[in-house]
């Protein structure tokens, strides 16, 4: 780096040194904006080309062949969660969960409406009531796959919603979102990371606003009344099993891999409602959370019922929490594969702050102090948000307004804590541009691979052709297999991952036909059964008042039922049960001019509900393509005009 670089970046660093870091923060687009239309990429060594041939990581997937890994991607304000094939980056699958999704009917669906209801708070049931009964928007940021001893087991994968507060929970068998609950008391769930030992367990569920309890307007512009919450949710049941209220707020969190602790960082620790008051004050902090403490003063009665669950008092002073003083507003929070090390990451400070797990009992203890956790804090670049880790001991950070990632070792950044002279940053690779998370493959867990890096930058800028204002990202994939960082991929995605998490297909292993038995399609069995149908062998028409219910099968190229009739201002019901047993043999329901669509895979039911409030003949079609005759699958609804 030449010196003028260097007394740049210095005056640079200075700034965001006070709260003028928020107007350096902002000036981000001009800055490296403008040098990214000019072409400043990856440095020369940043090509594939570079790569010797027959290195440890397999770089192309051939037609045909399968990836090794599977990212869960989250999709922040689409709502949904994307299932992308690891090295090849291709789109696999989207999982819908806080959104609408018209191929599968997802919000439309019966099956699909309990899940994004039942779980609803009260008020939020009332407040929907002439919304048409749930959200149509969720802000889903943070995908975690449950836990067994400290590495993934295969069984769910949950998700936050950021603007509804709802914490959903996928189930990784059928890759389906199979429960959602919205927290009480709790404003917004941002971070969110699940226990990792001995099983999840616990879902973590920050609360990152803070607002009066109950917020119900008898309190309003008197923020001295507010208060930020964290909960533990029960990943088994989906039920709250504790919060705990905290000074502050909370941004991102994470776990350790020994089951004693969460944490999470504090960007508010001013408590302050503007951008001026929350960025004020120089230090901020992260919130350790002792989990034990707090199971046995539930378990002991000492919690207080709030919204019919159990919350105990975690401020200041409180044997629940303990405050470990960071630099401005950090964001960041993320436990490294060795057990020990937790990095919360600086955003305003370009430092990250790393402590260490072993001394928190002592911390609780009384015996040290807060800062005598922390045993690095390595100067990084500006805007660090994220750290990663490749299992051999180096971290990853992104560092947003250098649009860089960062590779350091934790050691290194130990020794110079200690006063050492050592440098502990390894490499820093240009990313295009303006990197959020990392993530590594296997890097959230003790199994660590150490291969395979993603930067998910918020920005693309000039890497792909202009398709208009509002442009794609860009998730490039690095190779960390080597002794350097290599960028190998752009990969263009729709607003807006955050997060993602890399799992090796190993761990994965869903079925590739329904079970009959599956609980999604209980309802409907218990429906059928009480109107004497069994779902997988008849078509019928049943009528009950003012209620229809249509039961029909569909195998390719045929519906059980080529037509049925109703009665204008029927409620009607159609059950559509796929009775192919092929794999990827999937149908649709879909009634023209109806707005009714529906995906039903091999061997399960589907089923919705509507007003036939319309009279007049309506098709319906097969609308997932399954046969060479799927355009004649297909038939008629007869809706009968009401008598004037
Ligand atoms: S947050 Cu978005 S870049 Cu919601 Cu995980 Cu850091
Ligand atoms: Cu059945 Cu297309």
């Amino acid at each position: 780096m030449s010196e003028n670089e260097e007394s740049q970046k210095l005056s640079r660093r200075r700034m965001l040194g006070t709260t003028a870091a928020v107007a350096a923060a902002g000036a981000v687009g001009a800055v490296a904006g403008s040098a990214g239309q000019k072409g400043v990429i990856a440095p020369a060594d940043a090509q594939p080309a570079a790569r010797p041939a027959g290195g440890p990581n397999r770089l192309e997937v051939k037609p045909g062949e399968l990836d090794d890994y599977y990212v869960f991607f989250s999709s922040g304000q689409t709502g949904e969660v994307r299932i992308v094939g690891l090295p090849s980056m291709r789109e696999l699958m989207r999982i819908p969960v806080f959104n609408r999704c018209s191929a599968t009917g997802w919000g439309q669906t019966d099956q699909s409406r309990k899940v994004l209801t039942e779980g609803l708070l009260p008020q939020t049931k009332e407040f929907l009531k002439a919304r048409g009964g749930s959200y149509l928007n969720g802000d889903l940021h943070h995908p975690h796959l449950s836990f067994t001893d400290g590495t993934y087991d295969g069984r769910y994968l949950f998700v936050n919603d950021k603007a509804n507060s709802r914490v959903g929970r996928i189930r990784l068998d059928v890759m389906r979102c199979d429960k959602i609950i919205q927290l009480p008391n709790q404003y917004t769930v941002h971070g969110l990371r699940v226990q990792k030992y001995p099983r999840t367990g616990y879902v973590f569920c920050n609360g990152e606003d803070r607002v009066p309890i109950p917020n119900d307007g008898s309190v309003l512009d008197e923020n001295k009344k507010y208060h930020a919450v964290f909960t533990a949710v029960d990943g088994d049941t989906m039920q709250v099993a504790w919060q705990v209220m905290v000074d502050g707020n909370l941004d991102n969190v994470d776990a350790d891999y020994q089951g004693k602790y969460a944490f999470a960082t504090c960007y508010n620790s001013e408590e302050g409602v503007t951008l001026a008051e929350m960025t004020a004050n120089e230090q901020d902090w992260v919130t350790i959370f002792n989990i034990k403490r707090i199971e046995e003063a539930v378990k002991r009665g000492e919690a207080k019922m709030v919204g019919g669950v159990p919350m105990v008092d975690g401020r200041h002073g409180s044997p629940f929490t303990r405050y470990v003083p960071v630099s401005n507003s950090p964001h960041g929070m993320n436990t490294a594969p060795d057990g020990i090390h937790v990095v919360a990451n600086g955003k305003l400070s370009p430092t990250a702050t790393v402590m260490d797990v072993r001394l928190f009992d002592d911390l609780f203890d009384d015996k040290i102090k807060p800062r005598d956790v922390v045993v690095a804090e390595p100067e990084l670049g500006l805007g660090p948000l994220h750290t990663a880790y490749d299992g051999r001991g180096n971290a990853y950070t992104t560092v947003f307004i250098d649009s860089q990632v960062v590779k350091w070792n934790i050691d290194k950044a130990r020794r110079t804590y200690k006063g050492e002279k050592v440098d502990p940053i390894i490499q820093k690779i240009d990313v295009q541009y303006q990197p959020g998370h990392n993530h590594t493959s296997m890097g959230q867990t003790k199994d660590a691979d150490g291969k395979w890096l993603i930067s998910l930058n918020k920005f693309s800028k000039d890497r792909f052709l202009n398709v208009g204002p509002l442009k794609p990202e860009n998730d490039q994939l690095i190779d960390i297999s080597g002794d350097k960082m290599v960028l190998v991929h752009d990969g263009p995605s729709f607003a807006e991952p955050h997060d993602a998490t890399i799992v090796h297909r190993s761990k994965i292993n869903p079925v590739s036909i329904w079970d009959r038995a599956d609980p999604f399609f209980a309802d409907a069995v218990r429906q059928a059964k009480a109107d004497g149908v069994v779902l997988e062998q008849e078509s019928k028409v049943v009528r009950d008042g003012g209620k229809v219910r249509v039961y029909m099968t569909s195998t390719a190229p045929q519906f059980g039922l080529e037509s049925f009739s109703v009665k204008q201002g029927d409620e009607v019901t159609v059950f559509v049960t796929n009775i192919d047993a092929v794999e990827d043999l999937t149908h649709g329901f879909c009634i023209t001019n109806y707005g009714v669509q529906m995906e039903v895979a091999p061997q399960a039911t589907a089923s919705v509900t509507f007003m036939a409030d319309q009279a007049g003949v309506y098709w319906y079609y097969c609308s997932w393509f399954c046969h060479a005759m799927h355009m004649e699958m297909k038939g008629r609804m007869f809706v009968e005009p009401k008598h004037v």
